[in-house]
């Protein structure tokens, strides 16, 4: 998968490459040739109304969540993905929200979502908290519906107390889902919560732009936390056939260029002064620190998380350039947080994960808020 020379998809229209695909795509060539999401403007006026209403009232925090997609057609009927159903991001953004952040959740589309994540349609289907409503002859069911109708407001919601009281939640249910539902309409009522979706790699970069840029005036209040799972390699407008690529000519061969890298200009340019802090993936344990310290070192953020694929949700581990005051060349460093070291015999009893189990993401947002404030703090002093 090599970005020096690419053809598009076989058995399909091949244009030539282009100087740019040639060389690799920096960013700027990146912006300046691929196609931006039609939705674009909306979201970024959306995010400027958003920094406004919470500028100098609260910190707020860029999450990505999810997976981006790399679509081998223009006309898309296959696109390549990855395994992120963003379990991070949207527990994060969760924990966030509670510790008093504004969040800006940008997601992969249809991936989970803060508060609906613990109804997930496959492991926790809504549908079955809900108690079984008595039968219904079809007149009484007219009437019912006829009721409904008239008590809605137009907002669609059913007024309490009118038919919707045939609705029952389960009673085991009632106290997993109460504070589920407290936060949620807790952070409907504040609007502390914006959500802005993507699919493609493609429209994950030029929203990460877009966003960060409006997110600047925000200065050190602003926490950009890069969760998602962003494909490194992807196929180029111009390479990226019309149509359903057809079979019945064998093989299909696929030659990606290489995405790319966006936190320079992110920390140098888009948020020069946030607090950034990027996820590094591995497979390898033994690749953890040393790529999360070559991450740092080449694009001069502020913190790594690292985690190893199979046991992402036990430990992470967090590193940093080390503080001013260490001498000579460029140190850093990590700090692991483990589950099994946290809370040991299972000593933490608030868990709100599914069956109330403990969520790592408590800890990890719980310690990026203090090192958020300290970064605030220095700001305040210089
Ligand atoms: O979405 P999820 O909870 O299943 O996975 C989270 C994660 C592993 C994608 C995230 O923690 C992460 O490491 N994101 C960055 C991946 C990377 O580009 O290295």
């Amino acid at each position: 998968m090599a970005s020096s020379s690419s053809a598009a998809p076989s058995g399909s229209a091949a244009p030539a490459a282009s100087a740019t695909d040639a060389a690799g795509f920096s960013a700027a060539d990146f912006f300046d040739t691929q196609t931006p999401p039609p939705t674009l403007a909306e979201h970024a006026a959306a995010v400027r109304e958003f920094v406004e209403r919470h500028r100098g009232k609260r910190r707020v925090v860029l999450v990505t969540s999810g997976g981006t997609t790399v679509p081998l057609e223009q006309n898309t009927v296959r696109f390549l993905d990855n395994f992120s159903a963003g379990t991070r991001g949207a527990t994060s953004a969760e924990y966030f929200l509670s510790s008093g952040y504004a969040v800006i959740f940008m997601h992969r589309q249809h991936s989970l979502s803060p508060y609906t994540r613990h109804y997930s349609h496959t492991t926790n289907p809504f549908l079955d908290l809900l108690a079984e409503p008595p039968p219904v002859s079809s007149s009484l069911a007219f009437a019912l519906r006829s009721r409904l109708d008239s008590s809605n407001d137009e907002s669609g919601t059913a007024t309490p107390g009118a038919s919707m009281d045939a609705i029952r939640v389960r009673a085991k249910y009632t106290e997993q889902l109460l504070p589920v539902l407290r936060a949620y309409h807790k952070a409907q009522r504040a609007q502390t919560l914006l959500r802005i979706p993507f699919v493609t790699v493609s429209d994950y970069l030029f929203l990460l732009r877009d966003v960060s840029r409006e997110m600047q005036l925000l200065g050190r209040d602003g926490l950009y936390y890069l969760a998602a799972a962003v494909s490194d390699f992807f196929v180029p407008r111009t390479k990226t056939p019309q149509h359903k690529i057809q079979s019945g000519k064998g093989s299909l061969m696929i030659e990606m260029d290489q995405v790319p890298k966006v936190l320079k200009p992110m920390v140098e340019q888009w948020a020069p002064e946030g607090f950034v802090v990027s996820f590094k993936l591995e497979t390898d344990p033994d690749l953890l620190i040393p790529k999360a310290q070559a991450a740092l070192e080449r694009y001069g953020h502020q913190v790594v998380i690292g985690n190893d694929l199979a046991l992402r949700k036990q430990e992470v581990v967090f590193v940093e350039p080390a503080r001013a005051g260490s001498a000579g060349e460029r140190a850093y460093t990590h700090q692991w947080l483990r589950l099994s070291e946290l809370y040991p015999n299972g000593t933490h009893t608030g868990g709100k994960g599914k069956g109330g189990e403990v969520e790592i993401e408590e800890d990890i947002v719980r310690e990026l808020s203090t090192r958020h404030q300290r970064w605030i703090e220095q700001g305040q002093r210089q």
